[in-house]
């Protein structure tokens, strides 16, 4: 059935939608995970046990995320274009930490783990962009005090940032879509289970099942250049979802 043009979509994204802009995804055979554990790098306790180690781990991503050759892919855009032509709400929910949504155009956005491209101080909470590396050398802009500045990311076992917002969106939303996510990190991971709850339409777009694919009403299998923009392109038609 068609979904309404008013209805209201809630997207789920994670790093399969930025792996062919050039960025590693987390569990697959080639991502970060298995090069390095998460608990030495993004959790507080490793910030605290070796703080250099895990600045320069994102000191490293921030470079390659500037590198010139990543760019927004199709999805990134299909995405924004959905947000700009659809006659409804269009909230896009990243766990990623790159600016690919926002260079692609999507405005309506939370970055429920966080921003790469931000710095916060541990002493004044205080956000700053921050596109350099980071050392506990440099100095707060806001309180000028050094050693309190750390990468504005949601480690394992901090709080999501905005999960009020993202509630009152899974309540109120007529279509929950999840991109590019292998459903292992919580709370995200429960995200369908509680729009289903609420009577959302679900549907998956991924380059597998991922570990909730049981949850969806429907799943896509491909890239997500290809699939992303095939199915925005359905629901601006009117075709059945
Ligand atoms: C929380 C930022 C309480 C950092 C990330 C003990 C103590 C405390 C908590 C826990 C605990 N044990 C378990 C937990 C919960 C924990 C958790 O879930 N752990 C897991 C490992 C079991 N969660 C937390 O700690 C969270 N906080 O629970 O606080 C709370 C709870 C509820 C409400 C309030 C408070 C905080 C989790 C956030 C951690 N930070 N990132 C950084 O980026 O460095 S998580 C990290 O994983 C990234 O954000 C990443 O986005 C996220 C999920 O990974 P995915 O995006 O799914 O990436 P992945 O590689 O796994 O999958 C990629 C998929 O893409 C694959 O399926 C692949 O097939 C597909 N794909 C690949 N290429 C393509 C493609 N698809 C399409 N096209 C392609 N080309």
């Amino acid at each position: 059935m068609p979904l309404h043009r008013t209805a209201s979509i809630v997207v789920l994204t994670g790093a399969g939608i930025s792996r062919e802009s050039g960025l590693h995804t987390f569990r697959d055979a080639d991502g970060i995970w298995a090069t390095v554990r998460l608990e030495d790098v993004a959790t507080p306790e490793a910030f605290a046990r070796n703080p250099r180690r895990v600045q320069e781990f994102y000191n490293a991503r921030r470079r390659g995320l500037l590198d010139p050759a990543v760019r927004p892919n199709a999805a990134h855009a299909a995405l924004a274009e959905l947000e700009r032509r659809w006659g409804g709400g269009v909230l896009v929910v990243t766990q990623n930490i790159d600016d690919l949504h926002e260079r692609a155009g999507s405005r309506n956005l939370i970055h429920m783990h966080g921003e790469l491209l931000k710095a916060v101080c541990v002493r004044c909470r205080t956000v700053t962009e921050w596109r350099g590396d980071l050392s506990m050398e440099d100095v707060c802009p806001a309180c000028a005090r050094a050693g309190g500045l750390r990468p504005d990311v949601v480690w394992f076992g901090e709080m999501p940032y905005q999960m009020d917002r993202i509630g009152e969106a899974l309540a109120g939303c007529d279509l929950f879509v999840s991109i590019g996510t292998s459903g292992n990190v919580y709370p995200a991971a429960g995200f369908v289970a509680e729009a289903g709850r609420y009577g959302a339409q679900t549907v998956e777009l991924n380059l597998e099942p991922s570990a909730g694919a049981t949850e969806f009403a429907r799943s896509i299998h491909g890239l997500a250049t290809a699939v992303v923009p095939a199915f925005v392109r359905s629901l601006l038609d009117g075709a059945d979802i």
